[in-house]
């Protein structure tokens, strides 16, 4: 049994997040989860909402309450809907926890001891109207290249251009408005990562298997132009990780907070200690996860994120916990995603474009998502959601091949030898090529889904189901029972061991599903169908069982069109 540490990148506080961030990490790290789990490995699956930074307080401003109980509410309602797609973390965490708060400071204490942070006088915008220093995307103002007239400081969200607030035209202040801008000294702190470079190069090259997304963004960062830079890892917010030494205060930082991507990365091992804390359990249970000096060095770490924050996971997140000079455990594996687009345009969650969680969840149960969004995740490239694809998806895939499968054996088996697993008759040529076809999809869906390749699997979970319907189609029970009442019960009872096995193999992609089929069969037999045979023989003659409720159900062209009509694009 192996120990599994996965995490998935943490999604921001603000706003309900749209099926572009799910599929892009929390998703594929629960399908991963899920297998690893089935496989009898111990996991610990970890995840939390990323609290701090601009976003959180602009959305807090936005909202008209103050940021800690923005924040403590939009933790409740992200997590809920996690539930509602069978996001199964072991500890859902929150990157304001005090849990978060020392270990950021703990670093932060570290490194300065190590000589890896430098204090650096700036310039910084002050606006005496809003009585604080401006981050860059607290600046708006008319961006020079393409005149849109709500371009930030940092960035012009029309065209796309890298700005610097001096850049603007008639910049103001995002909070105030107000016009009245002046510069201010300030100093912040510097993550002097340029000197690990040559260490950080080592670590990536000495990864086995990385996908070439991951390894060939993190050596463009590494390499390119001036190579790895220096970074600050504080800002002049008030909401975000006090600026401290460890337990000490950091003398010329009052009133400054560690930048969001400085501590974010941190909760993931915080989340873990919070997971600790709510189980009651001594720190010793979450630093087995995360020092290779206390039971970590056999854990192999899998992180999920969109190919985006790749850099911050592959360099500055690694340097933290190298220049910390403690033996922390450095990532496994990454798994990073392209972008899932709608429609043929963008998911946006402040240009509202897009079906959010909250509102597929009204439409249709989590399975369904799960499903269409597993089975064309964004691995090499982006994909595209449409509803005509979806609905083509659900419909046949769901509906027509995996549901159509369990309620055509139960029905038939109830009606013609009750709803119990019929004992007559010996699997023929027929069950033993079934199920000959069946171990080698299932032996192929392992490797995929141990290579967490997505699509793969999904592809080859898939053809399971299929290989299923193919033989109730050749054996029909049906005719056969008009001839050979013994061979027709023996083909019912290969088909309702199908089914069980079914439910366990599907569990990672479809866990709603997957219960209820286990549960109709009035069993909770989850064991691995490492052997094939044995688990085609694994529910008893006579074992009782109940016809379920339809598993999926269709999605129509109305709701089809009526939904492409109502999440056109615009977040209604
Ligand atoms: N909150 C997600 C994003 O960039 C960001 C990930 C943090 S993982 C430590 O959309
Ligand atoms: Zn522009």
């Amino acid at each position: 049994m192996a120990r599994i540490l996965i995490t998935s990148a943490l999604p921001y506080i603000n706003g309900i997040k749209h099926l572009g961030n799910l599929v892009g990490s929390q998703l594929p790290a629960d399908l991963h989860a899920r297998y690893m789990r089935a496989r009898g490995h111990e996991v610990m699956f970890i995840c939390a909402t990323d609290e701090h930074g601009t976003p959180a307080e602009l959305a807090a401003a936005k909202a008209g309450k103050p940021v800690a109980d923005y924040c403590a509410e939009m933790h409740e309602v992200q997590k809920r809907l996690g539930l509602g797609f069978g996001l199964s973390f072991d500890h859902f965490g929150r990157s304001s926890s005090a849990r978060n708060h020392w270990l950021t400071q703990h670093f932060a204490g570290r490194l300065a001891e190590a000589g890896l942070i430098d204090e650096v006088e700036e310039v910084q915008v002050w606006s005496p109207a809003d009585n604080r220093f401006l981050p860059d995307r607290y600046i708006e103002g008319t961006c020079p290249a393409c005149g849109y007239d709500k371009a930030r400081g940092d960035q012009c969200e029309n065209c796309t251009k890298q700005l610097t607030p001096r850049e603007l035209v008639n910049p103001r202040s995002a909070v105030s408005g107000s016009t009245e801008l002046e510069l201010r000294p300030t100093k912040h702190l510097y993550l002097r990562q340029s000197t690990l470079r040559d260490r950080l190069d080592r670590w990536i090259d000495s990864q086995r298997g990385w996908p070439i997304l991951t390894t060939s963004i993190a050596k463009k960062w590494l390499h390119d132009g001036d190579g790895l830079q220096d970074r600050g890892i504080t800002r002049d917010l008030d909401w975000g990780v006090p600026v401290r030494r460890g337990d000490a205060p950091w003398p010329g930082m009052e009133g400054k907070v560690f930048y969001v991507w400085f501590d974010a990365p941190i909760e993931y091992i915080a989340a873990t200690a919070e997971w600790a804390d709510a189980q009651g359990q001594p720190d010793a249970a979450w630093r087995r996860w995360w020092r290779t000096d206390e039971g970590a060095a056999d854990v192999r770490y899998v992180q999920f994120m969109g190919k985006d924050n790749v850099p911050f996971h592959t360099l500055s997140f690694p340097a933290t916990l190298m220049g910390s000079g403690e033996p922390w455990k450095l990532v496994d594996y990454i798994k990073s995603f392209n972008y899932l687009t709608y429609d043929g345009g963008q998911f946006s969650t402040s240009q509202g474009r897009g079906v959010f969680m909250d509102h597929a969840l009204e439409l249709l149960p989590g399975d369904y998502w799960r499903w269409w969004l597993l089975s064309h995740a964004p691995e090499s490239g982006d994909s595209e959601f449409t509803w005509e694809n979806f609905q083509a998806s659900v419909n046949k895939d769901l509906a027509d091949v995996l549901g159509n499968f369990v309620s055509r054996i139960t029905k038939f088996c109830a009606a013609r030898f009750g709803a119990q697993v019929p004992a007559e008759g010996d699997y023929g040529a027929l069950e033993h090529a079934a199920a000959d076809e069946i171990d080698r999809r299932l032996r192929a869906y392992e490797r995929h889904m141990e290579a967490i390749e997505v699509r793969k699997a999904a592809a080859e979970l898939r053809a399971i189901w299929v290989a299923g319907n193919e033989y109730l189609q050749e054996a029909a029970p049906w005719s056969t029972i008009r001839t050979d009442r013994e061979q027709a019960a023996a083909q019912v009872r290969f088909a309702l061991n199908l089914m069980r096995l079914y439910a366990v193999v599907s569990r990672p992609f479809l866990p709603d599903a997957a219960a209820r089929m286990m549960a109709s069969l009035a069993s909770a037999d989850w064991t691995w169908p490492a052997d094939t045979a044995a688990a085609l023989e694994a529910l008893p003659a006579g074992h009782g069982f109940e016809v379920p409720e339809v598993l999926f159900r269709k999605v129509t062209d109305e709701e089809r069109a009526a939904w492409a009509e109502r999440f056109a694009g615009v977040r209604s």
